[in-house]
């Protein structure tokens, strides 16, 4: 500890004479970069930078230098740096860096597999391997291995910081692939309840998907600006897309998503109008007849020349979209913008986006579910800055109801086994009610308050719909199981910041009630 503050001071004073403002980058190199590494792309500690910071600015920043992470290897400063050092750090780490180099070499040279791990020939356990919860313990960065019928803990491992994005099984539900937002996959084998390996695809990443043959992992970048595929059984590189708008704009990718029926992953893009599929089969999917469309000149052309492994189509569409909602047999999407008030319904078939919708307050359509209901299919979507939630019949893109709640939610979640949904309510002066709504009369019915003044969230059902799982989404929290039929709170089991469970046979099977 002594010798670290000695060399700090002499990295300051040498690198700022008297009086002059601290050097940031120097406090940086002495202090932090052990951890976060020199280049601030992350080491033990995550990446440092605008786009990993995200909302943590200006006075919640410095505060989080002064007063260091709960639960986390981030110490606390105030007692070694002076408030106008932190300024000058927390400013230090805010300024942008400079097109970092993130390429097929540098993915390869970040994978690390487990010496010890040895697959096992059968579950090491001997609970229902379909009926398995995950519960990601954001935290202290673990995930907790839940047997869903005891809701005894099998095995609680760690995982990387800050998990985003629900985690995504092998189509046997015997592999699991978590994503860091500092762009780390790591892969664990729930038969053998241990960690196989970790690759860092991406700086900054947003979420993965699965290929339905369980062959490609696909993972979506902000920075760079990348879609980058892996070979889900080693974790290797299969291939890195530049992500390019046609005028040839760069572009984030916001999200990607497996659509099973057509092969192909379905990219949304945040700075060019474009969607993208990429194929995830030899023969290309869709792409080897091509599709027509109306170019700009009003002129019919077919697009989608490109054919075989990774054959990447681009569908353009009016204005960047960066969440979707896709229809159960994945022909069409729903898309809207964070800042935008409509929604468009795109028809991926003809590549051409064929309605609208009236979605403002920010609709979060990540978590959007849908079932049926009088013959006709509907979808229902939180909004992240209104107390309510949009129903939408799927038929013909009409908004069937507006349910008021009582706040902002983040998160919808039901099942075929039930004849509710749970809706959150995430922010606000209600935070923590859990509104339990019927899904055809489309009435809340009950709203349950398990932990006043406390953020409770994301539910997720046991394989068989009997039981609900709920987050009590704090630092001394638990996952509630309720009874999903008469709302009885069974137990508490106690968890670290618990966000998102994911049921192995719900995910697998794509069961309505859940996102996908
Ligand atoms: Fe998420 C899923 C985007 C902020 C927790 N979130 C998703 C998905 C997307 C998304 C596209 C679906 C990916 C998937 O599962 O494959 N989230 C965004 C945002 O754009 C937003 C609003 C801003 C951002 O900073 O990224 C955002 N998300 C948050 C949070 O602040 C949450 C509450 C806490 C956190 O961990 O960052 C959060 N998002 C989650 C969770 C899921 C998720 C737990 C998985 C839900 C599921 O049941 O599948």
């Amino acid at each position: 500890m002594i010798p670290r503050i000695v060399s700090f001071s002499l990295a300051v004073l040498l690198a700022s004479p008297a009086l002059a403002q601290p050097d940031g980058a120097a406090i940086y190199a002495d202090l932090c970069a052990s951890c976060h590494a020199e280049t601030r792309l992350g080491g033990k500690g995550p990446a440092l930078i605008p786009e990993s910071l995200g909302r943590l600015k200006g006075e919640k920043l410095a505060a989080t230098i002064a007063d260091g992470r709960a639960m986390t290897q981030m110490p606390a400063f105030k007692d070694t740096l002076k408030p106008e050092e932190i300024a000058a750090v927390a400013d230090y780490i805010s300024q942008p860096l400079v097109a970092p180099v993130w390429g097929e070499a540098e993915i390869a040279d970040s994978r690390m597999l487990r010496d010890d791990y040895t697959p096992a020939a059968a579950p090491v356990f001997t609970a229902d391997p379909m009926n398995i919860t995950l519960v990601v313990e954001t935290g202290d960065s673990h995930i907790s291995v839940l047997d869903g019928d005891t809701f005894d803990v099998l095995d609680r491992f760690e995982t990387p910081f800050a998990v985003h994005g629900g985690p995504k099984f092998s189509s046997d539900g015997r592999y699991v692939f978590v994503m860091s937002r500092d762009g780390w996959v790591q892969k664990y084998d729930i038969w053998s309840l241990h960690e196989v390996g970790r690759v860092r695809a991406g700086l900054n990443s947003r979420n993965i998907a699965m290929s339905a043959d369980g062959k490609y992992l696909a993972v979506a970048n902000y920075l760079p600006n990348t879609l980058t595929i892996l070979n889900a059984a080693d974790l290797t590189v299969a291939k890195v897309f530049d992500v390019k708008g046609r005028n040839g704009d760069p572009s984030r990718v916001s999200a990607v998503y497996q659509a099973p029926e057509r092969g192909t992953f379905v990219l949304a893009l945040k700075d060019v109008p474009e969607i993208w599929e990429v194929a995830f089969t030899e023969d290309g999917g869709p792409y080897t007849e091509g599709f027509v469309h109306n170019n700009e000149n009003g002129m019919e052309e077919v697009m989608g020349a490109e054919k075989g492994l990774f054959a990447r189509r681009r569908i353009e569409i009016s204005a960047p979209l960066d969440d979707f909602f896709f229809s159960p047999d994945y022909r069409e999407l729903i898309g809207a913008n964070r800042e935008g008030e409509t929604g468009v319904v795109v028809n991926l078939d003809v590549g051409r986006e064929i309605a609208s919708l009236p979605l403002p307050g920010m609709p979060h359509l990540g978590s959007g579910i849908s079932w049926e209901r009088n013959g006709h299919r509907v979808v229902a979507i939180p909004h992240l800055n209104e107390g309510r939630i949009s129903v939408i019949d799927m038929e013909d893109w009409s908004l069937i109801k507006t349910i008021e709640t009582a706040g902002p939610g983040f998160f919808l979640r039901s099942h075929d086994g039930t004849p509710y949904l749970w809706a959150d309510v995430f922010t606000g002066e209600h935070k923590g009610e859990m509104h339990i709504i019927d899904k055809q009369s489309l009435e809340v019915v009950k709203v349950l308050k398990p932990a006043p003044g406390k953020t409770v969230a994301h539910t997720e059902f046991t394989r068989d719909g009997k039981y609900a799982l709920v987050s009590i989404w704090e630092m001394d929290g638990a996952v509630i199981v309720y009874d999903a039929a008469t709302f009885e709170e069974l137990k508490r089991l106690p968890m670290v910041k618990p966000s998102g469970k994911y049921n192995v046979w719900n995910k697998i099977t794509f069961e309505d009630g859940t996102s996908h």
